[in-house]
């Protein structure tokens, strides 16, 4: 389960219904082009908190039968509802997806004791392994490093996503946790994490800068620091680029500049104008 996974994006159409075709675009340049180890699906990038369960559904089906057993699939099926998590994990364990993974739960002020339980509520009804993906700046759930040990314990928490700037907190966890995996989420700080030894990364940005993705991860774990920082100053000069201009629909618009049918985004993420459109396509043509 090592490796470079791409958080999938997902193709809508303007009413906002799944575009299939489309989204069968995204999985096969990912795969074929981008060359990444794995999918990530419905995470964020995928506007999972946007959509209905159904339409999470129809997403793991269309991912699997076009990915087949090409990469590894990783399926986000966390969900404020935890019937909908659960029936989502057992959805996708059947589908035959390689483990599963669940944000932690947001919004009300949730005890470590019901974070704990939703994981295990999760994991009590799949034969599944799991990933924690946590992702503090977004859920407002921050936990240390005592909290990451007591999920650990159920030996069918195989890992974390590590979606934060605290490398204090992610050297602790590598050093006590040399089993488990760990994914980095925050694809400008890659380097910085490869460096600690993560075992993979998991981002948006894969969706059209797998490749180079891809390298720093190898660069650095072959002590190549100084190339491994090159590629990294030129990744970051492309990422600064897309989240100035928005970041889902510019990397929506450079997917369509390569021909791949990206489609829009879900209501009330908002499209791009027709400056930012021309600006993505100078994004893409300067980059990548
Ligand atoms: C997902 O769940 O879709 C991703 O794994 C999220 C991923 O960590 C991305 N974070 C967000 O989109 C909030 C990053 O790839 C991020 O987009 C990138 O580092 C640019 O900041």
């Amino acid at each position: 389960m090592k490796g470079l996974y791409t958080a999938l994006m997902c193709s809508f159409d303007e009413k906002g219904n799944v575009n299939e075709k489309g989204l069968r675009e995204i999985v096969r340049y990912n795969i074929d082009v981008q060359q990444v180890d794995g999918l990530y699906v419905n995470g964020s990038t995928g506007e999972n908190f946007l959509i209905s369960k159904e339409q999470k559904k129809q997403i793991f089906d269309v991912v699997k039968n076009e990915a087949g057993d090409d990469v590894k699939l990783i399926a986000q099926v966390g969900a404020l509802n935890l019937d909908e998590a659960v029936e989502l994990a057992q959805y996708v364990t059947q589908l035959g997806y390689n483990a599963i993974s669940a944000v932690t739960p947001f919004y009300y002020k949730f005890d470590f004791d019901e974070i704990k339980d939703y994981y295990n509520a999760i994991l009590d009804s799949v034969d599944n392994d799991l990933i924690i993906y946590s992702i503090p700046a977004l859920t407002g759930v921050n936990m240390n490093l005592e909290q990451f040990g007591e999920l650990f314990e159920n030996e069918k928490v195989i890992g974390v996503k590590f979606t934060a700037p605290d490398f204090f907190l992610l050297e602790r966890i590598r050093h006590a946790y040399p089993d488990k995996l760990i994914y980095s989420g925050f694809d400008e700080m890659l380097l910085s994490a490869s460096v600690l030894n993560v075992d993979g990364a998991i981002g948006s940005t894969f969706n059209v800068n797998g490749k180079r993705a891809k390298q720093i991860f190898e660069l650095a774990q072959n002590g190549q620091i100084e190339e491994a920082r090159e590629v990294q100053k030129v990744t970051n000069d492309l990422i600064a680029e897309i989240l100035d201009n928005g970041l889902y629909p510019t990397i929506k618009e450079i997917l369509k500049y390569k021909d791949v049918d990206a489609g829009f985004c879900r209501k009330p993420m908002k499209s791009l104008t027709q400056e930012g459109v021309t600006k993505a396509e100078q994004i893409a043509e300067r980059h990548l």
